[in-house]
């Protein structure tokens, strides 16, 4: 009997396939997101710099308060370290973007292009990540072919007090049972409470401020990536 081509073996061995199987999958479990105004001035691509040394594979560039033309300028920028270091760069919620500068994918938020659409304009080799605030998003995304998903916020973090209640752990818990992508923690992650995340199925977290604000990039990134 070929089991590699048996559905219901295929089927276990999916279901079966725990947490490092399934980051390995996507390549990587720390999502380092940018902020150039939380770096305490220094500039973005400095960072970048921090964060391939230390050995992150993934960044999502979201800078999306200034014009596509700058978020342009300083994608490219950025880009040239993420290839340098062999990284990931994915586009917050600009699919236009990331086809103009044939970054690795587009992370989509709540309010941006349907899956289908981003998926149509990209093709299959193009990684698309999304954000997801309850089981039933993750689902959806899942369904709808994303490779990964964002749950958060997790804990309070003070960009988004304004949607209401954090998520809390015990909710990303049941949302990891329900479902086969990649999911990622997001909102108010920190060294922490890296651990208790990771304990509740968590496939990897997103950062922002706890990479971003912190002095020695590097180390911090180090710690993180240690801890995972
Ligand atoms: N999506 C959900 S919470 C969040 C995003 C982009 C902000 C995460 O920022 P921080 O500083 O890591 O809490």
């Amino acid at each position: 009997m070929d089991f590699t081509r048996h559905p219901n073996i295929c089927c276990i061995i999916t279901m079966t396939a725990n947490k490092t199987t399934i980051s390995a999958q996507i390549g990587f479990n720390l999502l380092l997101i940018t902020d150039r105004k939380n770096t305490s001035g220094r500039p973005l691509a400095d960072i970048m710099m921090c964060a391939g040394e230390a050995g992150v594979r993934a960044v999502q560039f979201r800078e999306k308060d200034i014009s596509l033309r700058e978020q342009m300028s300083m994608a490219i920028e950025i880009q040239k370290i993420t290839r340098q270091f062999d990284m990931k760069l994915f586009i917050n919620d600009r699919v236009d973007l990331c086809m103009a500068i044939d970054a690795d994918g587009v992370h989509l938020p709540s309010t941006g292009l349907p899956i289908a659409v981003a998926r149509k304009m990209l093709g299959r080799k193009k990684i698309i990540g999304v954000s997801c605030h309850s089981v039933e998003d993750v689902v959806r995304a899942e369904s709808e072919g994303a490779d990964y998903a964002l749950l958060g916020p997790i804990y309070d973090t003070p960009s988004k007090r304004e949607y209401g209640k954090p998520l809390g752990i015990d909710y990303l818990k049941s949302v990891s049972e329900s479902t086969t992508i990649p999911l990622f923690a997001v909102g108010g992650i920190k060294i922490s409470n890296l651990k208790e995340v990771m304990n509740r199925g968590a496939n990897g977290v997103a950062m922002i401020s706890e990479i971003m604000a912190e002095k020695d990039v590097t180390g911090r990134c180090r710690d993180v990536l240690n801890l995972l």
